[in-house]
């Protein structure tokens, strides 16, 4: 099919491999494992399987969050799943989740190990496990959760849909452009009028749904995805900017970034964390490379 012509759906949808996207050697219409792989397990109680993706990220400031509250029992061994060399699909990584995506977190602490999958899963558990970034009241939490499957529920119109063919489809084409640009600026402006008054999401204390919109939402204005700020014309969501900037000056949030993180400057990528001393030789290696 050259350019100018017309897609018309075939009758029965068949699977290319070859369709020249960005994921096209990773994405598949059928689940499971495609190679055997135990995976690694380390000394602490949680063990994260995970890429340092606005989805990666969530995990890792919580637990950084709650290492900086002096919660041992939060210690973790974060390992790196390459999901474009396709680890997601190893036989290990699919017993913890068979949906293939990280992050993935194994809880060794209980009697026996429990998996918990999906970003907003894993938020939740840690924050009802402490007590920690979620507000005690009843209808404080309900607010916060609702914020917390607001983002689960809207980002992937922001990633799946805006970024995925903004940045990743091999040819640009106006209309999922316009349809998903549309989208992601009518997010942005729920979140700028809510924040408007606000320092945080809900009920005026750091929860689980700052962090979880942060990684999404704060990483986009901040200019961190897709080299999408001037097209989405991001400067003008000023409360969404300023509640941003705000989350980034966060001890927690700055090493929470750098873990399983493998784009970027060499100096912000921890491939894998064991220890929160991992940090200060990461900055030391930065200074003697100086
Ligand atoms: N709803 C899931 C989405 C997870 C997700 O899409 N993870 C991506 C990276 S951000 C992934 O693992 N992609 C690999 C693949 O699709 O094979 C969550 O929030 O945990």
């Amino acid at each position: 099919m050259t350019k100018s012509e017309k897609y018309v759906p075939p009758k029965k949808w068949v699977w290319d491999k070859e369709n020249g996207g960005k994921f096209a050697n990773i994405n598949r219409p059928i689940s499971g494992s495609t190679h055997v792989k135990d995976l690694p397990i380390g000394e602490h109680p949680f063990q994260l399987y995970s890429q340092g993706t606005p989805n990666g990220v969530k995990v890792t400031i919580m637990l950084e969050e709650l290492l900086n509250l002096g919660i041992q029992e939060a210690e973790y061994d974060a390992w790196l799943i390459r999901i474009g060399d396709g680890d997601q699909f190893g036989s290990g990584f699919v017993e913890i989740n068979p949906n293939s995506k990280i992050p993935s977190l194994l809880d060794r602490s209980e009697n026996e190990p429990i998996r918990i999958f999906e970003s907003g899963s894993i938020l939740l558990y840690l924050a009802d496990k402490f007590n920690k970034f979620i507000p005690k009241k009843f209808e404080n939490r309900t607010e916060c959760l609702n914020w917390l499957f607001w983002q689960m529920a809207s980002t992937p119109y922001l990633g799946g849909g805006f970024g995925h063919f903004y940045a990743y489809a091999p040819e640009k084409y106006e209309y999922p452009i316009d349809r998903f640009a549309m989208e992601v600026k009518r997010q942005l402006d729920v979140l700028d009028k809510l924040l408007s008054d606000k320092n945080f999401i809900c009920c005026e204390e750091y929860t689980i749904a700052d962090i979880s919109i942060w990684s999404w939402y704060g990483a986009l204005v901040l200019g961190r995805l897709y080299n999408a700020e001037e097209f989405l014309d991001v400067k003008t969501y000023k409360n969404v900017l300023r509640w941003a900037k705000k989350i980034n000056d966060r001890q927690a949030v700055k090493r929470g970034i750098m873990v399983n993180k493998i784009k970027g400057n060499p100096s912000s990528q921890l491939h894998e964390r064991h220890s929160s001393s991992d940090f200060i030789h990461k900055t030391q290696d930065k200074l003697e490379k100086l």
